[in-house]
Parts: C-alpha cells; sequence; structure tokens
C-alpha cells in the first residue's frame, strides 16, 4: 500500500547524487543496514559521466586508476578498452556497478532536492524535493560533485543567439551533427581542448573563442598500458593501496630531481619521457620545485610552449596558444588528442579574446570588438561553478536556519572538507578542503566514503547520533588549507581552484593540496583520537575532544619527516667538535639565500683578541650610508659562526636595505660565561665607533640574533644601557633565550621532535654557563632591568621550547614600557623561521622581520640612496 503523500518518509540516510560517490555511498551505508534513498536530477547513475556527453569527452586520469578498488570481484570482471576511456564507457562501468549491485533500487532519478532544513528538536533534516516530496533522514550526505554546477554563460546577449546552442556540460543524449555548419567553440578549458578536435571533423567552419591558452599534452590514449595491467595482475591490492598513500591517487614516486640545479640534459630526459607518457601527473612530476619555485615552472612551462610552436604552423597563432600568464598547473593542465593540430585545417580559426573581446553574441553569431561572425551553432565550454557550487545550489540551512550560502559568502569553511560547523549530521563528499579535484576522484571518493561510513557505524556503537566540527577544529583545517595552497603557485592564477572564473565568487584556494596520502593520515588521525573537534551527541551522551588536527605549517612538517629519516644522533649525544662538524654537514646543500650587494669578511678587535665578522651590504649604488645591524648567530653559544647564518644574513640586509654586520663571539665549551655576551657588547660597541668605516649612518644602529645570538644580541643591549651608549635603535631576536627557566609549558609541550629539543637546550646551558651564573641577568636577560631598553621586534615560534620565554620577555619589556612588536612566528619551530628557501612558509614571517628593522630606523635614507 502506498503511504498517504502528506507523511513523510523516513530514512537513516539521505545522498543527493548518483555517480561515483553517491553509488559507493548507498553501496556502503546499506552495508551498515541503514535505510537509504539517493536523489539524483539525472534520469540515471552517472553524475558527471550522466551529464557530460559531449564528443571527445573522456576522463584524464588512466582508466586502470580511475576505478572503484571497493569489489575486488568487480575489478576481475571489467575490463577497460583504453588508456583514458570514453564518456560512454566510464557510464556503462557505473550502470554495471549499479546493477551488480542492484543499487537503482533505492536511487529516485530525476529528482532534484530543492531545499534540506535541520529540524534541531528532532535531530534530523528536512528534504524536499521538486516533485513535491518531502523525506526525513537523521543523515544527509552531498554526493553532488566538484565540477556539476555549470557556470552560466556570463557573456553579454548570450540569450539572444538563434541558431544551436550547446553546453559541453549538458550535451543532448541523440547527440548534435555538425556536419555544413559554421560552429563557435568558447572556452579551452578540457572540454573544449577536448571536444575541439572532433567538432572540427564535422564543422565546415570552426572558429574558437579562446580567453586563456591552456597548457595540454598529448594523451597518447590507446590500449590500458601494458606496463600498468601488469604491476594490477601482479598485486591489485599491493597496488591500490600504494595509489591509496600516494600523493595523488596514482602510484608514483615523487622525483627529488630540481628543475633550478638539474643539467639541461637531465632536464630534457625527464621532459620528454613525461611527454610520452602522457600522464598529468608525469608532467606535474617532472621537477620536486616545479609548483612552488617559478624558475623551475618556467622551465617546464617553456618546454610545452616549445611543443605547441612546432605543432602549430601559423606562428601567430601558435604564439596565441601559448599560455603565457599563468605558472604551469596553477591551473587544470588538459590531456588532448591532435588538439593543437588541429588549429593547422585550413577551416579552423583562433579568435584570442585578450586582444578581440567579445562584445555581444548576438542573434546569428558573435560580435568582437573588430569583426562580426556569422554561426549555425555555439558551443559553450565555459566550465563550472567548481567545488561550492553545487553544494550552495541545494539550499541547505543548519541549525538556527543558517544557510550554506550565507556562511560560505566569504569563502567555503569546512573541516577536512567532509563537515561545516553549523550544519549537523551534514557530510560532503569530496567537498571544498579536501584534495578532490587535485586527485584521482574515484581514490578520494572511497576514502571519503570509507571514513564517513566508518564514522556513522563508530556513532551507532557508542550510541551518538548527531556529529558536529567545532569553530576551533573547523578553523584550524581552513587555515591548513590556505597554509598548504600559500607554499605553492597555485594561488596565483585566476583558476576555478581559486573561485576566480565565476564573477564575484570569493577568490580562497578551495582544494587541499598537502597530498591524498597527508590527508588520508589528518582523517585517520581526527578518527582516531576520538574524532577529535567533532561534537557528538545522542542517547550514549555528549563528547567532544576539541583540538587542531594539522598546525604546523605543510613545509615545516616536511623539513622535520626529512630530518627523521636521516636518523641522525641527537645532538646533546655527542661531543661539541662533533656538533658542530654535523651541524655543518647538514647546511652544505642549502640555498645561498639572496645575492645582496657585497660581502666582506673582517675582525673586530674583541676583550680577548679578534673576532671574525662578515660585513653584508644591499645592492645599490656604492659608497651610501646605511643603518647598521649588528646580528650574532645561533647554537646554543655552542655551535654556529658566520657561514651557519649566512643565508639568514642575506635574507635580513635584503628585507631590511640595512647593512648586516655578522659577528662571531667566542663559544664554549672552551669559554664559557660570560664571554659570548661580552663579546657582543663589545662588538656593538666598535660597530657604532666604527660606522662610517663599515658605510653606516652614525646612530643607526640596531642589534639582532636567534636563539643564544638573540640572548647575547639582548644582553649587549643591557649592558648598553648600563654603559651609557651607544645609542641602539632597536633590538631584533628571534626565538631568544631570554631565562634559564626550563619550566614553562613551551618546554614541555615541544620537548621533543622540533630539532631544539629540550635535552637539547639544557645541553647547551650545560656547556655555557654554571647552574650558579644561569640567574645572572648577562645569561638570563629577563632577569635584569628593563627599564629604559631599545624598541624590541621579538619573535615567537609555536613549535618551539623558548616560544613561552619570548613571550615572557616582549611581556616584560612591555611592562618596563619599551615599545615591543612581537611576531607570531604560526606554525613554526625553533629553526624553520631561519631556513632561507627552504621553508618558503618563513618568508612572511621574515617579511614582518624586515619591516620590524626598517622601523627601528625611521629617519634612514631610503635604500638605494
Ligand atoms: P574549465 O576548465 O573551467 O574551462 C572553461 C573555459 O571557458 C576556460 O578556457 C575559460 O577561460 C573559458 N571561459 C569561461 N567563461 C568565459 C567567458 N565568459 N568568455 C570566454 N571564455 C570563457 O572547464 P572545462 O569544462 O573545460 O573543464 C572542467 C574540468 O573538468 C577540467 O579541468 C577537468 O578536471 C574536467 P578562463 O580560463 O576562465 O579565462
Amino acid at each position: 500500500m502506498n503511504k498517504p503523500a502528506s507523511v513523510p518518509e523516513h530514512f537513516d540516510a539521505v545522498v543527493v547524487g548518483a555517480g561515483f560517490s553517491g553509488l559507493y555511498m548507498l553501496y556502503r551505508l546499506r552495508q551498515l543496514g541503514l535505510s537509504v534513498k539517493v536523489f539524483d536530477s539525472a534520469g540515471d547513475v552517472g553524475g558527471t559521466w550522466y551529464w557530460n556527453r559531449y564528443p571527445g569527452a573522456r576522463c584524464d586520469i588512466p582508466t586502470t586508476d580511475y576505478t572503484y578498488s571497493f569489489d575486488p570481484e568487480l575489478e576481475k570482471e571489467w575490463t577497460w578498452s583504453e588508456k583514458y576511456a570514453t564518456q560512454p564507457e566510464i557510464l556503462e562501468y557505473l550502470r554495471f556497478v549499479a546493477d551488480r549491485h542492484g543499487l537503482r533500487s533505492d536511487i529516485e532519478f530525476s529528482t532534484a532536492v530543492t531545499s534540506a532544513r535541520w529540524d534541531e528538536p528532532a535531530k534530523r533534516w528536512r528534504i524536499t524535493t521538486d516533485r513535491g516530496k518531502e523525506v526525513r533522514c537523521r543523515y544527509y550526505i552531498m554526493a553532488t560533485g566538484c565540477l556539476s554546477m555549470p557556470k552560466s554563460p556570463d557573456i553579454e546577449g548570450a540569450g539572444r543567439f538563434a541558431g544551436q546552442v550547446y553546453f559541453t556540460s549538458r550535451w543532448p543524449h541523440e547527440g548534435a551533427d555538425f556536419t555544413g555548419q559554421r560552429v563557435a567553440v568558447i572556452g579551452t578549458g578540457s572540454s573544449g581542448i577536448q571536444s575541439i578536435p572532433l567538432i572540427a571533423r564535422q564543422a565546415r567552419q570552426l572558429t574558437v573563442f579562446q580567453r586563456t591558452a591552456n597548457f595540454s599534452i598529448p594523451a597518447h590514449n590507446g590500449p590500458a598500458p601494458a606496463d600498468r595491467l601488469e604491476q594490477l595482475d601482479e598485486g591489485r591490492d599491493a597496488y591500490r593501496h600504494a595509489a591509496r598513500w600516494s600523493r595523488g591517487g596514482v602510484p608514483l614516486e615523487p622525483t627529488d630531481v630540481l628543475g633550478v640545479t638539474a643539467s639541461e640534459s637531465v632536464r630534457q630526459e625527464r621532459f620528454e619521457t613525461a611527454w610520452e607518457q602522457g600522464e598529468l601527473f608525469g608532467i606535474l612530476n617532472v621537477f620536486a620545485d616545479q609548483g612552488v619555485n617559478p624558475a623551475s615552472n618556467d622551465i617546464v612551462a617553456e618546454m610545452i610552449r616549445e611543443k605547441i610552436r612546432s605543432a602549430v604552423k601559423d606562428p601567430e597563432t601558435a604564439e596565441a596558444l601559448c599560455p603565457k600568464d599563468h605558472y604551469f598547473g596553477t591551473k587544470r593542465p588538459c590531456l588532448d588528442t591532435g588538439y593543437f593540430e588541429t588549429y593547422n585545417l585550413p577551416h579552423v580559426r583562433l579568435v584570442d579574446l585578450r586582444k578581440h573581446p567579445i562584445v555581444s553574441i548576438t542573434e546569428d553569431g558573435i560580435e568582437t570588438a573588430d569583426e562580426s561572425f556569422g554561426f549555425d551553432a555555439i558551443v559553450y565550454a565555459t566550465g563550472f561553478d567548481a567545488m561550492t557550487g553545487a553544494l550552495v545550489a541545494a539550499d541547505v540551512a543548519g541549525r538556527d536556519g543558517l544557510s550554506l550560502e550565507e556562511k560560505w559568502a566569504p569563502g567555503p569553511s569546512t573541516y577536512l572538507g567532509l563537515m561545516t560547523a553549523g550544519f549537523p549530521n551534514f557530510f560532503m563528499l569530496t567537498g571544498p578542503g579536501s584534495p578532490s579535484v587535485l586527485s584521482n576522484m574515484t581514490v578520494s571518493i572511497e576514502q571519503h566514503v570509507d571514513w564517513v561510513a566508518r564514522c556513522l557505524e563508530d556513532m551507532r556503537d557508542e550510541g551518538l547520533e548527531t556529529i558536529e566540527p567545532t569553530a576551533l577544529a573547523e578553523a584550524g583545517w581552513d587555515q591548513h588549507v590556505q597554509d598548504c595552497g600559500a607554499i605553492t603557485l597555485y594561488p596565483t592564477a585566476n583558476s576555478w581552484y581559486m573561485g576566480a572564473n565565476v564573477p564575484g565568487k570569493p577568490r580562497v584556494f578551495l582544494p587541499y593540496i598537502g597530498g591524498v596520502d597527508a590527508y588520508r593520515q589528518a582523517c585517520d588521525e581526527v578518527a582516531a583520537q576520538d574524532y577529535l573537534g567533532f561534537r557528538m551527541t545522542g542517547p550514549g551522551g555528549a563528547r567532544c575532544r576539541d583540538g587542531v588536527v594539522r598546525s604546523m605549517q605543510p613545509d615545516v612538517a616536511m623539513v622535520l619527516e626529512f630530518v627523521a629519516a636521516l636518523g641522525l644522533p641527537p645532538m646533546e649525544t655527542l661531543s661539541a667538535a662533533d656538533a658542530r662538524a654535523l651541524m655543518a654537514a647538514t647546511a652544505e646543500d642549502r640555498p645561498p639565500g639572496p645575492e645582496v650587494g657585497e660581502v666582506t669578511d673582517g675582525v673586530i678587535p674583541g676583550p680577548a683578541g679578534d673576532l671574525p665578522y662578515r660585513l653584508y651590504r644591499p645592492a645599490g649604488p656604492p659608497g651610501g650610508s646605511r643603518p647598521l645591524v649588528v646580528y650574532f648567530h645561533g647554537g646554543g653559544w655552542v655551535l654556529g659562526n658566520l657561514d651557519s647564518d649566512d643565508p639568514l644574513c642575506r635574507d635580513l640586509c635584503a628585507r631590511s636595505g640595512a647593512v648586516v654586520v655578522s659577528v662571531n663571539y667566542r663559544h664554549a665549551p672552551e669559554v664559557r660565561f660570560p664571554a659570548a655576551a661580552l663579546d657582543a657588547f663589545a662588538a656593538v660597541q666598535w660597530a657604532d665607533a666604527n660606522a662610517i668605516e663599515l658605510g653606516g649612518i652614525p646612530g643607526q644602529l640596531a642589534v639582532a640574533g636567534w636563539s643564544a645570538g638573540a640572548n647575547v644580541a639582548a644582553v649587549a643591549c643591557q649592558l648598553t644601557r648600563d654603559a651609557a651608549g651607544p645609542h641602539i635603535c632597536g633590538q631584533l631576536l628571534i626565538c631568544p633565550v631570554v631565562d634559564s627557566d626550563m619550566t614553562r609549558p613551551s618546554y614541555e609541550e615541544n620537548a621533543d621532535g622540533y630539532i631544539l629539543t629540550t635535552a637539547l637546550m639544557r645541553w647547551f646551558w650545560d656547556h655555557y654557563a654554571d647552574p650558579a651564573d644561569r640567574g645572572d641577568p648577562v645569561a638570563a636577560p629577563l632577569r635584569g632591568d628593563l627599564q629604559g631598553l631599545p624598541p624590541a621586534c621579538i619573535v615567537a615560534a609555536d613549535f618551539d621550547p623558548l616560544r613561552d620565554e619570548g613571550v615572557a620577555y616582549a611581556r616584560a619589556l612591555e611592562a618596563a614600557g619599551v615599545p615591543v612588536r612581537l611576531t607570531r612566528a604560526r606554525g613554526h619551530t625553533h629553526t624553520s623561521v631561519t631556513m632561507v628557501d627552504v621553508v618558503i612558509s618563513g618568508a612572511p614571517v621574515r617579511a614582518e622581520i624586515g619591516e620590524a628593522l626598517r622601523d627601528f630606523f625611521p629617519s634612514a635614507e631610503p635604500p638605494g640612496m
């Protein structure tokens, strides 16, 4: 008996979308014994592959990898016919999967969900559809895809054209026949690049309107690659496991070859191999640094441009097809079959919209600034409101009626790309903030579905009914997603990854670029730590272990992993001589730091003999005077020298426009406390007295230091004050040692694993000063008189045992009336801010340091004077 229409049906879960993610979600939810309803506005399964039926539509990940792995029998029964299967074959595959698992019975096709409202008292979602149906469910799961909401044709007059109009994203099922027609294609993303060669085969005339030239490499399609099939035959499970724990969702050994240092022959060889292979992850892996270093990226980009120039006969067209306004990879690169060669056909023409912008679409064609074109058909290959479009359009309102559209107006905010605060029991598969479009989608889909299924199972086992991220966890994840993007070149491009293709959309980096492997690790950790950052409630009680799953800068984490893998002995187990040798060895291959105008070495008369110094003069005309910064290197009074901090000194010099004089002081254990501090004091006196000879401006002198160097810098300021001169304009203290009290919380929190450990700091103190001396302000400047000291800039890093004493010094100086700028090096360790050109995320912190140094010298002549 049918239920009366007025009584809403209840389901444990409602899923929107019956593509790759929706189908697998349904399968897993059924496995859990949950009642499920799937809605899809399409007439059948397929999602993306149902709608995008344009000629030439194929996936751009080899189909051997673009496939479900959850069903080993399915894998045996289905064989892909090509390296990159066509849309009809992928659609056929999804139909096969739906039939094999009898999934269709729970799917309502040709039904769009029109709204969803969270009913707080009932702890249920109320879902309405365009068929006037209302259903209730506990869990609402969006399997709506990342590229499913077509972008509206934002071109003047788009509605006026009287001929045939096609959208690649909504291609008619009966196909299109362009024989004998004059056809326009607008858009040269993947859809345009795949369809243009095939449309050209039929059309009498084809005109392509290109706004942005795109990078594309030949797919070299054909049978599935034999080596890949062999690997799968030999060990399917191992292969799939490797995919799950790879960076992109396809097994691939990340290269460590740097574009900037590789020889020309290595560059060519690596590029040609990737070109021949015809795979996106291959061409994105020519050099380890091509995604972060503009110079390296340009090497690959130029090689691709050369290929385009050699494929296209007309030099002007070739040049217009060469992408020059974005770094390679920062917009989704394409795979093609004969795309560039198509422009050699006499009836195919390219219109460069940068030079000849469209003024309007007219009734019978397109008008550019200087030409009128008549067409029989216009094909829009203009892309999607990616990643957020379909979610926002679904009219979802969570707790207190807050809509997703309102919440995400400044850009999407999610925890793990899976959920968003204020929307209990609302899951997004491959949502913004997850690897999704930067990865092999099928691997990311399976990971998300498995995570959600496991979460729901755990909740059921624990008697929990609602789950929602906390504001803290979500803000932390959003920050991490942006931090990961910020160290790459991706945010520089006007791409749909940045929301830049849709007018008015906030510019935010949408996907997670930290890697499928790192992402999976984070999701697993969250689950293993009692669902860290989620609030859960139900008859089983309420629980919330609040926190942030990733707060370290991603490149800092990479450096730590790299160092850990070296298996070096802990420094504190070595002799001072061996520790110095180890430090020198690890610095051997690092980048040199920025160019400066001039570097000269000299000696200073110290209290007990000469002290070596190295002077860095900024670039600019010779002879000009600059402010002077006397700098002291780090190394716990035991390690370090002029070489150890050379890249940092260059960086400080370049950023501040000051002459930097780096002074080596006497080291412990050979010469103990207070030698280092007294040397620093003497160096400041000497630099002031010799300012003119050093190229400095008399009276414009600051001191600076890192770690123990910052300790002696701070002490030098106190001693100088006591000696009534000279005048010091400012003190820059980067992660300073200012106290010998090792009981502050940062010592415990960061005791181990961040290079400067608590044990190592103890070793430094033991080498430097007797316990009886450690309370002396000359060892622990925090304990000194702080009145009348120069303005300070103090850098405190999150993952540094010394963090809290740095902050304490800033507070104490402030209390003593000293102007202080406290710079928090978010997500950094004691050493990472100083790793110039290694830890990219340190650059903004050093930019602040440079600004602080310049601020010390308000009357300084600008650099170059
Ligand atoms: P894309 O990659 O977003 O490409 C859309 C193209 O359309 C791109 O070249 C756009 O230029 C162009 N476009 C968009 N709007 C306009 C207007 N108003 N005027 C002229 N040109 C315009 O979408 P696809 O469908 O090709 O591919 C999407 C993804 O699907 C693809 O990356 C694969 O992952 C699968 P723009 O670059 O914005 O200047």
